[in-house]
């Protein structure tokens, strides 16, 4: 039995450490991009997305009508630009996410934020805590204004949903063959 605990515990980690070392790119809003047509909801494509630190994020727009402002957690909730943390303009911006907590991105464009161009993207406070301190994920001071650590059932579920089906494939086969020997023991 202990063999089987051990057995689980070492692919866990294997698959830990294999979705810490890849980093991701989102790019806001998929195929939409950043934009103020469709009405895009992006909290929802936040929401459907697991953040971790060293991914990068991609904003993707027309810099003639759109701009990228990192702002805090007051400014975001009241669409304030006045005194943005960052501004990116490019119309093609990567930014590598390299805190944890929430990282609050609107849109400075007059009307533009108030529609709905903002987002949140928040990397789990919880979900780092577990992992074991690798280079990239090396403290750093958090993000303003983060305060909610994400659930712990939620961390488990993105793990075994961002894990590879191959590892998946191989902690069934190791149990079934650590099962299927004590049996006949
Ligand atoms: C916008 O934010 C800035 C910086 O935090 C602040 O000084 C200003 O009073 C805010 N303006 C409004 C209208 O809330
Ligand atoms: C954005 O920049 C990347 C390289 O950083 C390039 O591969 C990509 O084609 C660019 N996309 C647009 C829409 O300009
Ligand atoms: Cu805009």
């Amino acid at each position: 039995m202990a063999l089987v605990v051990r057995a689980l515990a070492t692919l866990v980690l294997v698959a830990v450490t294999l979705q810490v070392s890849k980093a991701a790119v989102h790019k806001v809003g998929d195929s939409a991009g950043w934009t103020t047509i469709g009405n895009v909801d992006y909290k929802l494509w936040s929401a459907t997305k697991t953040f971790q630190v060293g991914d990068i994020i991609k904003f993707e727009y027309n810099p003639q009508f759109h701009n990228v402002m990192r702002v805090t957690h007051a400014m975001f909730r009241s669409c304030n630009a006045s005194l943005p943390l960052e501004t990116y303009t490019t119309g093609n911006d990567t930014i590598t996410i390299t805190t944890r907590g929430h990282h609050f991105y609107i849109c400075g464009v007059p009307g533009h934020c108030q529609g709905g161009q903002k987002v949140d993207i928040n990397v789990p406070r919880a979900l780092s805590a577990e992992v074991a301190p690798t280079p990239l994920a090396s403290d750093s001071p958090p993000a303003p204004a983060a305060k909610t650590p994400a659930p712990a059932s939620n961390s488990v579920a993105s793990l075994v949903k961002k894990s590879h089906p191959v590892l998946l494939a191989l902690a069934a086969v190791m149990v079934f063959v650590v099962f299927g020997s004590s049996f006949h023991a």
